[in-house]
């Protein structure tokens, strides 16, 4: 009976693997959330992309139940202030590099949130890919600053 779990296991191992290279060779790391306070109606996205496909690919848009609309943020000086602007085309993820949206720079910017987003809750959010198509991610909805003790 043993080995036919181990066979099955196994199976299903192969198949994970087999998924994650048909989502492109896009993997995403430390989804995160900043938690807003009560009224605040825009909330801000970070995480990791690492794209191991072997060919260049755009993060297009991002979609998200908790939040009427999602728009890709970098930060850019403007004289000599920082200020918030879509990314215009979309966010540019050359092969076999690893792009960070992290505070002070990129960022998911989420608007129209309905409930703000309360630490120790998560958010779901569909990215679109120019190649790899959707993915699902759930970010972790952690204090502001936390993110400096995720390393
Ligand atoms: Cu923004």
């Amino acid at each position: 009976m043993l080995h036919i779990r181990t066979f099955i296991l196994s199976v299903i191992l192969a198949i994970a693997a087999v998924t994650g290279v048909a989502a492109g060779g896009i993997s995403i790391e430390k989804p995160w959330a900043k938690a807003m306070l009560p009224g605040a109606p825009a909330g801000a996205g970070f995480l990791t992309i690492h794209n191991n496909s072997g060919e260049a690919d755009r993060l297009l848009a991002a979609s998200s139940p908790a939040s009427g609309r999602v728009e890709i943020h970098s930060m850019v000086m403007d004289n000599g202030v920082m200020k918030m602007r879509p990314v215009e085309g979309g966010l540019e993820l050359p092969k076999g590099e690893t792009v960070e949206l992290k505070p002070g720079g990129y960022h998911l910017m989420m608007m129209m949130v309905d409930k703000p987003f309360a630490e120790g809750e998560s958010v779901k959010v569909t990215l679109k890919f120019e190649k790899a198509g959707a993915i699902d991610v759930d970010l972790m909805v952690m204090a502001a600053g936390a993110h400096e003790h995720m390393k």
